[in-house]
């Protein structure tokens, strides 16, 4: 049962797919044996810190709707706060949770406070992380609520606010590390711009460049072996967002010769706000070397801002984890639920049911992935569609050895006509419904 703010619950447990029970898994049994790896070890499932325990319900149009009694500015709510997120972790029995320094400890007065302030709430989880077992997938700065933030972090045009965050994210990734964290991640909800007319974007992008190359050289010397994710959204807070996409921030590490240090973290949400399908974010961090981690949540389709829902599409979910496992799936990375409650859904329950939902939903993913891997039933289309590489011919020209002129010769001389074949589509759609 749960001891403070879930009592009365009981903590979650898999019951299978026949269940009634709103708080059992039917589809995630951590036991589970799935490609040879425990399912728990496969989807390394994290909750996060500012969605459950520090968003208010508020929208653009009303204030609070949740009321918490570890809602408050003190450092006795900040442990309140700590000691019910645990209660929660331990309920679900989530192996991972993540959280920003501003999400676990009051704002101080100066910059040394708050690092004071985050240092004793990271012993307060040190002694809770032991006790329960519960790891850190990733520790972050927030360097976009405060006002200080409002032009950007690494971007600002004053140097004294990079020279801030610089010392914020300093202190997390030392947070980070002495906790044992995965990884480290930066999302630049502020780096980017509203209006050319008071922005320099080229310098902006060189301050961005140098602030990330900063964060690599410090994990270096503090021996962090976590990854460093950069976390990709085209908009919002900001209308331009530097970090629009994987194929943006691609670019931008190649240009600052990061591409080698840092991995990505990839939305859902933000993958559609960027025009894209999550696989095809997915597919292409992949095939790019940059896959690190993903925030799994849900957007709206017609909305075009962020709605941070709970997932609840397996289809979708499916298409998704076949693009990791397919990459070989996590190594430092996993599965956080950068998601919230709708505002009216006030209970503690709420909280529980969503999350159990939501783990059900990527397990059955997960799991049906995982067949299609195992069956070759797409990876055996594909490699018959790409077959014609394998010829000496063909090969030839890809790696160089082929000049233009030998390859136009060459077609005249045999007189080759391609021949158009079927993408078929259809059918390789109907072979994925066989799976979900
Ligand atoms: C904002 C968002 C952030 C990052 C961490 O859209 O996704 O919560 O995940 O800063
Ligand atoms: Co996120």
């Amino acid at each position: 049962m749960g001891k403070g703010f879930f009592t009365d619950l009981a903590p979650v447990r898999y019951e299978g797919p026949e269940s009634l029970n709103p708080l059992a898994y039917r589809h995630y049994n951590p036991d589970e044996m799935v490609l040879g790896r425990r399912l728990e070890d496969h989807l390394r499932f994290a909750v996060c810190y500012w969605h459950n325990l520090v968003w208010t319900g508020s929208d653009p149009f009303g204030g609070y709707t949740f009321e918490r009694p570890w809602f408050g500015d003190t450092m006795d709510h900040a442990k309140r706060k700590a000691d019910v997120a645990f209660e929660m972790f331990e309920l679900l029995g989530v192996p991972f949770f993540t959280f920003h320094d501003f999400d676990v400890r009051p704002e101080g007065a100066t910059l040394a406070e708050s690092i004071s302030r985050l240092e004793e709430i990271a012993d307060y989880f040190a002694a809770k992380m032991e006790k329960t077992g519960v790891k850190l997938l990733w520790g972050t700065a927030n360097l976009f609520s405060h006002r200080r933030f409002m032009a950007g972090a690494a971007t600002n045009p004053d140097p004294d606010v990079f020279a801030y965050a610089a010392g914020l994210v300093k202190a997390c990734m030392d947070v980070t590390h002495r906790l044992g964290g995965e990884n480290y991640v930066l999302w630049g909800g502020r780096e980017g711009y509203e209006t050319l007319l008071n922005t320099d974007m080229g310098r902006e992008l060189d301050q961005l460049g140098r602030f990330l190359s900063l964060v690599v050289d410090y994990k270096h010397r503090i021996g962090f072996k976590g990854a460093i994710l950069v976390e990709p959204k085209p908009q919002e807070p900001t209308k331009h967002q530097y970090d629009f996409d994987v194929a943006t921030v691609y670019g931008f590490l190649k240009r600052y010769g990061l591409e080698n240090e840092v991995k990505v973290n990839i939305e859902q949400g933000h993958a559609i706000l960027a025009g894209h399908s999550f696989e095809h974010e997915l597919a292409l961090a992949a095939a790019l070397g940059i896959f690190g981690s993903i925030d799994m949540n849900r957007n709206d389709q017609q909305s075009g801002w962020d709605t941070d829902q709970f997932p609840n599409n397996v289809p979708e979910v499916a298409l998704a984890y076949y693009q990791i496992v397919k990459a070989g799936g996590f190594t430092s990375g996993g599965t956080n639920f950068d998601a919230k409650l709708r505002r009216q859904s006030l209970d503690p329950e709420d909280l529980l049911a969503a999350h159990v939902g939501a783990m059900d939903v990527c397990a059955r993913g997960f799991k049906a992935a995982a067949r299609m891997l195992e069956d070759k039933a797409l990876s055996r289309p594909l490699g018959e569609r790409y077959a014609g590489w394998e010829s000496a011919e063909a090969k030839a020209m890809l790696s160089g050895e082929r000049t233009l002129e030998e390859i136009a010769e060459r077609v005249m001389r045999e007189d080759i006509e391609p021949l158009p074949r079927s993408g078929r589509q259809e059918i390789l759609e109907n072979i994925v419904n066989r799976y979900v």
